[in-house]
């Protein structure tokens, strides 16, 4: 048995890896270069382009609040004493000397000759939880409180202020390793996930761009990755199982290998997720960072139930690197994400470290954030329901509707969260729905007789309706019952004419009465499920198509191979008997080592 080994999706740092302190967030962005705009090394230069385009102009200090009221900072191009003489006679004090300049704050109507405006240059991230829709939702205290996330991934540093709160358990998957996070990975995912925010990173909006998405979720951290790394595929499978015996409700996988063509459950890994999915676990894994190279998704990110997560950057366009084809599900941000890091890794020791990494697995975390916020928002739905409100409340990019390139568009945590109060999307949340998985039945709907529902959600079902066919009934009714049911009868039929009443809802529910309420009602409590049973029919179909045979579908998956093209990781032998997948020839490398400025 070959075991395999997979890849952090992190394309990490694109050269734009800046190691900040958490002194003043002045001091951040005027003490960066310009440089990042024109140094971001990108695969597409018309996506890269279009990138580039926002947020490019510089600013002034009154621009972004750093000035006192009334003053202006100039940058002298000279020390000479008379020309510095003359700028204090001029009600100037002087901030910063340096070798060949001073920094001047002026009043602002005076001119300084030979002073040019102090520029302040901006960081080049965004805030990625505003983009995602998710910080109206903080606002309102929405924030995944007491739902369990499960990383896994590098480890995690846990006195990271932006984690430590939240951190309620972590275990090591990997031989002759503690949970400490070396390389960063696992930390910068944590932090978008459930990042605390206290550092302040104020944008010109206000917003703070360190926040996570569910800031009250409770992190378990799984390290199923190595120091270098690289994720053992037996360290992975360990981690799935022990984040499903601990009651994890999300599990973030921002890791895979190989780029599927189609859903791949047959695989191992895929087939583990597709498990934990059963068991009530949802899993959001990266779409993979090759496709630049090779289309598809990567494992696990291909499994059926997995959760696949590509990468937009601040505009909504997708990356060119970014996972896609058939399993590809949703996008999120993933193209220079300010999150934690160690502080050995952004070089900022002792201090609590940041920096800005892109990659799908940077996109995976937001999602795995808006999962926990619908799980808690309403524990009730199953993993196959969250992935429906989650796909169905996704802005639609690319293609109208579902799109290889975008899946099924990028996530909108605000129209999730509102599906998920109102699953059934019926006008009514819980626990008002009595049944939020049947429009049918709701609080603004009225009784339908004869069909043992309560359509209107009042707790009594058929109340007010007509006495049962007199066969089914022992006792002989009253005079007063039979006057009593008989002006319901009347009252119904008066409420179920259609000109008698305005409300839409009225006169379609006494056509759907008057023609098989019973049948209706029947068939209607399991809805969802035909639905959803009828759109994996059209699947498997499609699946088919590929071949209809077991050589085919191998065929398709045998297309595979890593981002690298120097490492062809997935070459499937012609002749390869049933259960091929154990004998695929993977291995990682040998000797290879990879540099954290080089995608991962
Ligand atoms: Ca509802
Ligand atoms: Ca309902
Ligand atoms: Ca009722
Ligand atoms: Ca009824």
């Amino acid at each position: 048995m070959i075991s395999r080994t997979f890849l952090l999706s992190a394309l990490i740092g694109f050269g734009v890896l800046f190691a900040v302190s958490t002194s003043a967030a002045s001091v951040r962005k005027s003490a960066l270069p310009n440089a990042p705009s024109g140094t971001l090394r990108m695969n597409s230069t018309a996506e890269g382009e279009r990138h580039r385009q926002v947020d490019t102009r510089v600013r002034t200090c009154k621009e972004t609040g750093l000035c006192a009221a009334g003053k202006q900072r100039l940058l002298l191009g000279s020390k000479s004493p008379k020309e510095v003489f003359s700028a204090l006679l001029k009600g100037c004090r002087s901030k910063r000397w340096l070798s060949n300049n001073v920094v001047l704050e002026c009043p602002e109507a005076v001119t300084i000759p030979g002073a040019t405006t102090e520029r302040v240059f901006a960081l080049q991230d965004y805030f990625s939880v505003a983009q995602v829709l998710a910080a109206p939702l903080q606002l309102q205290g929405i924030k995944g409180a007491g739902v369990r996330v499960a990383v896994l991934d590098t480890g995690i540093d846990p006195t990271h202020p932006e984690i430590a709160g939240r951190l309620v358990q972590q275990v090591s998957f990997i031989d002759g390793s503690d949970t400490t996070d070396v390389y960063g990975h696992g930390t910068h995912v944590s932090g978008i996930v459930l990042g605390q925010g206290t550092s302040i990173f104020t944008d010109d909006n206000g917003d703070n761009r360190i926040l996570g998405i569910a800031p009250q979720a409770d992190l378990f951290i799984g390290k199923v990755c190595t120091d270098g790394g690289w994720c053992p595929e037996g360290s992975i499978l360990s981690g799935i199982e022990w984040a499903v015996a601990n009651g994890v409700k999300v599990i973030n996988l921002s890791l895979g290998g190989g780029a599927f063509m189609t859903n791949c459950d047959s695989d191992t890994l895929a087939a583990k997720v597709n498990w934990a999915s059963n068991q009530g676990v949802v899993v959001v894994a990266a779409a993979g960072n090759g496709a630049a190279q090779a289309p598809g998704v990567s494992t696990p990110g291909c499994a059926s139930l997995a959760i696949a997560v590509g990468a937009v950057d601040r505009s909504d366009v997708r990356q060119s690197w970014s996972g896609n084809g058939p399993a590809l599900d949703v996008m999120a941000p993933g193209l220079g994400i300010l999150s934690s890091l160690p502080c050995a890794v952004a070089g900022t020791c002792p201090e609590s470290g940041y920096g800005w990494w892109s990659g799908t697995s940077m996109a995976t975390p937001h999602v795995a954030g808006l999962v926990a916020l619908i799980r808690a928002e309403n524990p009730s739905l199953t993993p196959a329901e969250v992935r429906t409100v989650l796909t169905q409340s996704s802005k639609d990019l690319g293609d109208a509707g579902w799109d290889e390139s975008y899946g099924f568009g990028r996530v909108d945590a605000s129209a999730a969260v509102a599906r998920a109060h109102d699953f059934d999307g019926d006008g009514s949340s819980l626990p008002e729905d009595c049944d939020d998985r049947n429009p049918l039945v709701s609080p603004l709907k009225t009784e339908i007789c004869g069909n043992s529902v309560d359509d209107n959600c009042n707790g009594q079902a058929d109340e007010n309706c007509a006495a049962p066919p007199p066969s089914s009934s022992s006792a002989p009714a009253s005079s007063s019952a039979f006057s009593s049911v008989s002006s319901a009868s009347v009252s119904s039929i008066a409420s179920s004419s259609a000109i008698s009443s305005s409300a839409a809802y009225s006169s379609s529910l006494s056509s759907a009465a008057t023609s098989s309420a019973s049948s209706l009602h029947s068939s209607s409590s399991s809805w969802k499920k035909e639905d959803q049973e009828e759109k994996d029919d059209d699947n498997d179909e499609e699946h088919n198509d590929d071949g209809n045979s077991e050589n085919g579908r191998r065929d398709a998956e045998c297309r595979t191979h890593w981002w690298d093209p120097l490492t062809p990781w997935a070459r499937c032998p012609i002749e390869t008997p049933p259960g091929w997948e154990h004998d695929r020839p993977i291995a990682a490398p040998p000797g290879q080592t990879r540099s954290k400025h080089n995608k991962d």
